[in-house]
């Protein structure tokens, strides 16, 4: 018996009004999160008329009758899913202007290792066709990386050719307090067009993966690529350290989406590895969310944590990365094949368009 029957004629009417604004609530907050969704992958909701549409639901409207689902329809629905999947997957690793993350060789002055580094504002192709306002330690994102070994004497001389000041912490490395880069805490902020120097010995017995970035207006200028990678190598590497090739992967989710070395898939660089090796990655978080970053095929060993070796190594296939934090682990590949590699958050690598954001492979060969 339907409900109406056994009420009164007010309450009917009540009954019916807040279904039809529960209806409603379903369709637009469903609408708006796909809308949100398809920003954050890059796509804009007004692009197609459908989406349009579907963003502006008018709410004394009502949804239109849904076409009833055949055999036939249901599956054409699902190829045309299953083309734009494949269409990404096909287009890895899609080339784009600009490779972030490339190792810095230093001029050697007087014994001092030297790195002139200059932020400025960019154009940064993040995903193939997709260029996004950045900005940039001589023009990459993330900035060049920079290795030291321990005991190294060190000189960072930072240029400003931004329209806002700035300054360069780096992020995991102890050295005396006013070299530590923050604005009205160890220094003045570097205005635009100015310089500044950073020089210190890279402190013995803290080694490993650390990071350089802004800490000014930081939300702003990290997000738009104001990082790298700062990395002390030990006088004596342990010998789990003895790879085969040596990655770096940093994570970003500013507003150039989900990227890992400042590209989101399928721009992303594939790892590439020869059976039997072992290799390492330092996987870097200069986001603001976590990522639980994923290998499929092949467990991955964690020997540190932030620089610091563990107490004993320890295995995964999932290891979270929070902001700020750096992990190291080692994959000894023996499993032979394209392996996908990502973060778990799966709003972060995929979509019904496809995969998009942190996405990369680990590709083994015999
Ligand atoms: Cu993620």
């Amino acid at each position: 018996m339907p409900i109406e029957t056994l009420l009164p004629d007010a309450a009917v009417d009540l009954v019916r009004r807040v279904t039809s604004r529960r209806a409603f609530l379903r369709t637009a907050s469903f609408t708006a999160a796909g809308a949100a969704a398809l920003v954050a992958c890059g796509k804009d909701a007004s692009a197609t008329p459908e989406l349009a549409a579907a963003a502006t639901v008018d709410p004394k409207a009502g949804a239109p009758p849904a076409p009833a689902a055949t055999p036939a329809s249901i599956r054409a629905a699902a190829d045309a899913m299953d083309a734009m999947h494949e269409k990404g997957i096909k287009a890895f690793p899609a080339k784009t202007a600009g490779l972030g993350n490339q190792l810095m060789a230093p001029k050697i002055v007087n014994g001092v290792k030297v790195y002139d580094l200059t932020a400025s504002e960019i154009q940064w192709e993040v995903s193939p066709g997709q260029m996004v306002a950045a900005m940039a330690y001589n023009g990459q994102v993330p900035g060049p990386q920079i290795r030291v070994r321990e005991g190294d004497r060190v000189r960072i001389n930072l240029k400003n050719e931004l329209k806002q000041s700035t300054a360069i912490h780096m992020h995991g490395v102890e050295l005396p307090n006013d070299m530590d880069g923050v604005p009205y805490i160890t220094q003045p902020p570097v205005k635009p067009g100015e310089s500044f120097t950073y020089e210190f010995t890279a402190p013995v017995g803290n080694s490993g993966s650390h990071m350089y970035h802004s800490h000014h207006n930081s939300a702003t200028q990290v997000g738009l690529g104001l990082l790298g990678a700062f990395i002390i190598e030990p006088k004596v590497p342990r010998a789990i350290e003895n790879v085969a090739h040596d990655y770096v992967l940093i994570l970003n989710d500013g507003m150039h989406g989900f990227t890992i070395n400042g590209k989101g898939f399928p721009a992303t660089q594939p790892f590439t590895a020869k059976l039997g090796d072992k290799i390492r990655v330092r996987y870097m978080n200069e986001g603001m969310m976590i990522h639980p970053m994923h290998l499929h095929g092949m467990h991955m060993t964690v020997i540190d944590k932030d620089g610091w070796a563990q107490p004993q190594p320890w295995k995964c296939d999932t290891l979270n990365i929070a902001p700020g934090e750096r992990w190291d682990v080692i994959i000894n590949c023996n499993n032979p094949g394209t392996w996908a590699f990502h973060c778990h958050i799966l709003g972060h690598a995929e979509t019904e368009h496809g995969m998009f954001g942190m996405v990369t492979a680990l590709v083994v060969s015999k």
